[in-house]
């Protein structure tokens, strides 16, 4: 039985594919062209009517929404820590509270920095600026916490490869990611990883076959 991922270079997908790459599973991944609009495509809307990436054909069943995919993947792979242990309601309760807030708290404000006129038909530059207060202030608190470990302490999770995703991409839409050395000094332990590592070669690859050039992974 087969597993697919549907993806695109440096989208929100990467933090599945990192995960997959952590537990070490063999899977496809199927390139959607973002910039052709390849996810509002009727061959791809097929897999996910939404119309987004990740999407994931896990063994003949179709999953949508990173953090649904990640606490899945969890619970079935569970010797790849990528969250906490589940066999404690209250770390699994914790698992899913932080994947629940980075995909329904911090990706927003990341769509809201790095594409303000899809939330507006006024001036976009408003919304981008509101955005950044906002990442700021997330950036402060996390900047205490993460100091110089991981979000959960002395293990890497999955939520550090979501942030670590949030941030740099907010950065591509003008976030001041330098005003925090802490996060600066914890993406580059993210992207240290072999399993990122390996998921930067795969997108390099992806983005060769579309012959895409300008994405900086
Ligand atoms: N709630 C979804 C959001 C996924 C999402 O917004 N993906 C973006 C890429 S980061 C996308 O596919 N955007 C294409 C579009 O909105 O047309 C999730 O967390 O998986």
């Amino acid at each position: 039985m087969t597993i697919t991922l549907y993806h695109f270079p440096a989208a929100c997908s990467r933090v599945t594919m990192n995960a997959l790459e952590e537990i070490g599973l063999s899977y496809d991944d199927v390139s959607v062209n973002m910039r052709a609009l390849g996810q509002k495509a009727p061959e791809y809307l097929v897999v996910n009517p939404k119309g987004k990436v990740p999407a994931i054909d896990f063994k003949g069943h179709i999953m949508t929404e990173n953090a649904a995919i990640l606490w899945f993947l969890h619970s079935q792979y569970p010797a790849a820590s990528l969250l906490p242990a589940q066999d404690d309601p209250l770390q699994a309760y914790q698992g899913l509270s932080d994947l629940v807030w980075c995909s329904g708290t911090i990706h927003p404000i990341v769509r809201q920095i790095r594409m303000p006129a899809k939330w507006t038909s006024g001036d976009p530059e408003g919304v981008r600026a509101d955005g950044i207060d906002k990442m700021l202030q997330e950036c402060i608190t996390l900047s205490e916490r993460i100091a110089q470990g991981w979000w959960y302490g002395p293990s890497w999770s999955i939520i550090d490869t979501y942030l670590y995703w949030a941030f740099s991409t907010a950065e591509k839409g003008g976030f001041p990611l330098d005003q925090f050395p802490v996060l600066v000094a914890h993406a580059e332990r993210v992207r240290a990883r072999p399993s990122f590592a390996r998921v930067l070669a795969r997108e390099q690859a992806a983005l060769d076959a579309m012959g895409i050039a300008d994405i900086v992974l």
